[in-house]
């Protein structure tokens, strides 16, 4: 990874941790439509990911994959609009979250039902290939959405065909409040089903990195999908929502020493490079305008409430 890239994961990782924080605080003023999910000690999965990826290729994020949006150019603002349910936002109003596309970014809308994206994926994988074009696929899949049917049916199909999808597993502990052991027997890595398989430490957002690129470039070259295990930690519940009670504080107090930003500000230092001082201070202005102007924005006429629906 050269130093801009580097420079760039640092800041998609801080920008989506602030993001975060300041959804957190809308929340609990009871201005977000729906709970908040945080990507919080995961954000080097979800960006370091997207980051290796090239300008056409197409990605299609879940809920925990919003650092992955803004490495293909999605803006706060528009982050605040949809989690606040204002007319301008990316849905008009009809969802929140993150739940919505940007297909000229290259972005999927995500799905609610776990697991559907892997067959979503591998088909618009296969149009790359049909088309003769050389373009790569990525999704994401938590260990609880690759108990899904849908997951097993998608990947094998990309296997069989060879298509080029990477498939990121994002093995962080829980599924809701349930662990790994209490819904599948081994590791996560297990469930290739043949695909070029890695595990990483998704902490180190440069193994990650260095990772998908690699899987990058197997797919460009037809060896077929890739699945990329990263070893991670949800750092709280479910969403805002969920208080974690279930979590041991010692498996938190653990992870918490394996935080992803200050462990690639290490990585980066050795290499002389360092992000600009300002950068935090930044970020948090732009956050603060942004959010205070989707506050302002205006709520979606009722009247258009049926545009875009079809009926037979
Ligand atoms: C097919 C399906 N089953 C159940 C749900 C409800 N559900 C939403 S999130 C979630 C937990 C997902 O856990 P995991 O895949 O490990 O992702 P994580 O939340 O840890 O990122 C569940 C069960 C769903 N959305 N889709
Ligand atoms: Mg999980």
């Amino acid at each position: 990874m050269d130093r801009e890239t580097a420079l760039r994961l640092y800041e998609a990782m801080l920008l989506t941790r602030l993001t975060e924080e300041r959804l957190v605080k809308l929340f609990r003023q009871g201005k977000t439509l729906g709970s908040v999910y945080r990507s919080l000690g995961q954000e080097a999965t979800a960006c370091a990911t997207a980051m290796a990826l090239g300008p056409d290729d197409v990605i299609a994020p879940l809920i925990r994959n919003l650092g992955s949006m803004f490495v293909r150019g999605v803006t706060p603002r528009e982050i605040f609009l949809q989690y606040l349910g204002r007319a301008t936002g990316p849905t008009g109003g009809r969802e929140h979250n993150n739940h919505f596309g940007a297909v000229a970014r290259g972005i999927i809308a995500p799905t609610s039902m776990l697991g559907a994206l892997i067959p979503v994926m591998s088909g618009v994988a296969l149009s790359f290939r049909q088309k003769g074009e050389r373009r790569v696929a990525m999704t994401w899949i938590g260990d609880g959405g690759s108990s899904t049917g849908a997951f097993y049916e998608g990947l094998n199909f990309a296997v069989v065909q060879r298509l080029p999808l990477i498939v990121v597993g994002e093995s962080n502990g829980y599924a809701f409040s349930t662990p790994p052991d209490r819904q599948m027997v081994g590791r996560m890595s297990q469930r290739s089903q043949g695909a070029f398989t890695l595990t990483v430490d998704g902490n180190d957002a440069a193994a990650v990195y260095q990772a998908a690129a690699e899987a990058r470039q197997r797919c460009l070259e037809g060896k077929g999908p890739a699945f990329l295990v990263c070893e991670t930690f949800r750092m709280k519940g479910h969403a805002e929502h969920d208080d974690q009670r279930y979590v041991d504080p010692a498996l938190l107090a653990e992870w918490a020493t394996k935080d992803p930003l200050p462990r690639f500000e290490a990585w980066m230092q050795l290499r002389g490079w360092k992000p600009d001082a300002g950068l935090g201070p930044r970020i948090e202005a732009e956050l603060l305008a942004a959010a205070e102007a989707a506050l302002e924005a205006p709520w979606p006429d009722p009247a258009s409430l049926q545009a875009g629906v079809f009926s037979s």
